[in-house]
């Protein structure tokens, strides 16, 4: 009985290392997942959809990013409801960008070729603004 006991024990030792490796496996597709995120630039935060994020220019974040030219941007939507990225302003949009409604954790990159101030907004929560600078 005791033999066979000491016969079993290396077999789980040795199964336990293969499940550490296969979780170990895991882990590291979810650090390239991680990757994927680090390139956002710009994140709209949770709990935006309600007034207030404005006073300290923290509706998106940051509200203001400097970029050069050439270079893209990527909005991520951190919170829960709905958001968007159009340029202009909510009482005058232009149109030479909108993301169109992202849901949350929905990403949106745009290229942006030519320097200059870009404002947008948020077409369903007017108090949200943002600025692209390209320099
Ligand atoms: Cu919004």
């Amino acid at each position: 009985m005791k033999e066979k006991l000491l016969l079993i024990i290396p077999i789980i030792v040795a199964l336990a290392y293969v499940f550490a490796f296969v979780s170990f496996d895991d882990s590291s597709n979810d650090e390239n997942d991680l990757k994927i995120i680090e390139h956002v630039d710009v994140i709209m935060p949770t709990k935006v959809s309600r007034p207030g994020c404005e006073i300290e220019n923290r509706c998106y974040i940051p509200s203001e990013i400097f970029v050069e030219k050439g270079k893209q941007v990527t909005w991520v939507n951190e919170d829960s409801a709905f958001h968007s990225v159009t340029s202009g302003f909510y009482d005058s949009p232009t149109d030479l960008f909108d993301s169109g409604y992202l849901d949350p954790y929905e990403s949106f990159s745009l290229t942006f070729d030519e320097s200059g101030i870009f404002d947008y907004f948020c077409t369903l929560h007017p108090w949200m603004e943002g600025q692209v600078i390209v320099e």
